[in-house]
């Protein structure tokens, strides 16, 4: 590991955000940018071709901007139609219903106080992503004959977009409030437990490299590499890996941004106050954390932690990545695999022999129903066959890895997959019934009259030693079939 020098070393718990013809990559730490610039060309190949169509900066045009329509859309959406539902009420109605103890157009202006308050820390992260990859808070204005500057990011973002940019606020609360907390306790100690004594003999911990992919937020990443490992966590989606930044690298202090998880959504309160109830973010400041973390360790904190962008079974299959891990943690994760012996494949790969893999999560198969994704820059490379119901007859071509973009998909029981890994190189305790399940919530609100309770399964796989890497081993298994 690369030592930084002089008082940059401060704060190199960085993204650098490089402009790569068009494609950012986010970094926290300097010693990780060599091991990332190779894995650009993987990603430009897998995961965004065909870059050379793409509009300079057009990728980020449309990652960014929901977070600066959010406070337009939320207001539009969710008040301003409550209060045209209000006004048509029978007169009578509205009006005994506008005065107290219900006061329901004095609701309406909390929620909307609510939602400014709300797209307060969506501007801050927008703003810090825009001029990270060097777009102007005040984009250019159009030419004199009406046409739209191509840097002019306003208006780009698709509802998708602000559904995700919804869904990553949605997330702070479960990473960075205190009152997340509790998933926290469920679904990162017991991570943390498992690595902490799986390596009880390893007084310094920081030569110890752990896998997050799927990383969200990057509170597990942050915890990881607190706990004195080092951490790298890998995440595909840019609206979550901008906010992690955001977090982890421009916040000054704890409690600095207020946030109201729950006040858009009307249903299953007890009470407005439950409905508007305000958490501060983040809970505790991730610069100051680490700095403390740091005090007499070989290794400080910065450097001991990452984030890499992309598909984790695209980056990590390569040969750069072969055995490079003692252990993977993956929360909530798996079950983003369309194909999970994908997956399988490439922890394998990626760790090393007699490193373990911890998982955490329920079964939640994110494509049940869609089929894989086709994302939307690789037009060219995945626009999908005609289904088959049968096999194909003859032998498949060798295919470049496109990851989870690969066609196919199938969904798997809890007590379908132990075998499974235990068949692809790992030792695993037989599956229990019924498995050992950890209550939980995803981003639930405690107060709610309904509440979503996932029962998670914990698991440590360790890869076999002198297993080999996991493609070999499955040609390995075929050939001896
Ligand atoms: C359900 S979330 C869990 C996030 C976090 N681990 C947690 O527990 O809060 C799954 C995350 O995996 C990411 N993801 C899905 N497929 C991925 C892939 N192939 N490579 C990397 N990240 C992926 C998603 O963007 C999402 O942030
Ligand atoms: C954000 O998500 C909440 C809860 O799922 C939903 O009620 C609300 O309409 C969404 N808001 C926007 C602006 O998409
Ligand atoms: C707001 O509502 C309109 C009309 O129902 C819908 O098309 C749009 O997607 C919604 N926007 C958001 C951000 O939820
Ligand atoms: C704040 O953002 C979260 C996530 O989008 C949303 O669920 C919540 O309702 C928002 N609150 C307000 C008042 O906008
Ligand atoms: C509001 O929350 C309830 C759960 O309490 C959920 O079923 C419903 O779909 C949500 N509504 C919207 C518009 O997001
Ligand atoms: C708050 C914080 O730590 N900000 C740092 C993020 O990274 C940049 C680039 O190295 C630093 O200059 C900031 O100080």
């Amino acid at each position: 590991m690369q030592k930084r020098s002089g008082s940059s070393s401060a704060v190199a718990a960085v993204y650098a955000i490089h402009l790569q013809s068009g494609l950012p990559l986010n970094l926290y730490r300097k010693s990780l940018l060599s091991q990332l610039l190779n894995l650009t060309v993987l990603l430009l190949v897998s995961f965004l071709l065909p870059l050379s169509t793409l509009p300079s900066k057009s990728l980020f045009i449309a990652n960014l901007t929901p977070k600066s329509q959010y406070r337009k859309a939320a207001h539009y959406n969710i008040t301003h139609c409550r209060r045209q539902n209000f006004y048509a009420l029978p007169a009578a109605h509205w009006q005994r219903l506008a005065q107290p103890p219900i006061s329901y157009l004095e609701t309406l202006d909390l929620v909307d106080d609510a939602i400014d308050r709300n797209s307060s820390i969506a501007r801050e992260i927008f703003l810090a992503s825009l001029s990270a990859v060097g777009l102007d808070e005040h984009p250019p204005d159009p030419s004199p004959d009406g046409q739209k500057h191509r840097l002019d990011w306003r208006g780009a973002a698709t509802p998708q977009d602000m559904d995700k940019a919804n869904t990553t606020i949605r997330q702070l609360y479960r990473d960075w409030s205190a009152e997340g907390a509790a998933e926290r306790q469920a679904c990162y100690s017991p991570i943390l437990a498992s690595l902490l004594s799986e390596f009880s003999s390893h007084p310094d911990k920081s030569p110890i490299k752990v896998l997050v992919p799927g990383a969200g937020l990057g509170r597990l990443v942050f915890e990881i590499c607190r706990a004195g490992f080092t951490a790298e966590g890998n995440e595909i989606s840019y609206h979550q890996l901008l906010a992690s930044s955001f977090i982890l690298n421009h916040t000054a202090r704890a409690q600095q941004f207020p946030l109201h998880p729950f006040a858009l959504n009307f249903s299953n309160h007890v009470s407005r106050a439950d409905q508007l109830r305000r958490v501060m973010v983040p809970d505790v400041h991730p610069g100051g954390a680490l700095q403390d973390a740091s005090v007499g360790l070989a290794v400080h904190a910065f450097e001991r932690i990452g984030m890499s962008t992309g598909d984790f079974s695209v980056i990590y299959n390569d040969d750069q990545h072969a055995r490079a891990y003692d252990a993977v943690a993956t929360v909530f994760f798996i079950d983003t695999a369309p194909n999970l012996l994908t997956y399988i494949e490439t922890i394998h790969h990626c760790l090393k022999p007699g490193g373990i893999w911890i998982n955490l999560g329920p079964l939640l198969w994110h494509f049940e129903g869609s089929g894989p994704p086709t994302t939307t820059t690789t037009t060219t490379t995945t626009t999908t066959t005609t289904a088959a119901e049968s096999p194909p007859s003859s032998s498949e071509p060798p295919n470049p890895n496109l990851g989870i973009s690969s066609p196919g998909s199938i969904e798997l029981t809890h007590q379908e997959i132990i075998p499974l890994i235990a068949s692809s190189g790992f030792s695993i305790a037989p599956a229990t019934q019924p498995p050992p399940f950890r209550e939980t919530g995803y981003i639930q609100d405690p107060a709610s009259m309904l509440q979503n309770t996932y029962r998670v399964v914990h698991w440590v796989a360790r890869k076999e030693s002198g297993s080999a890497s996991g493609k070999a081993q499955e040609k390995e298994k075929r050939e001896t079939e």
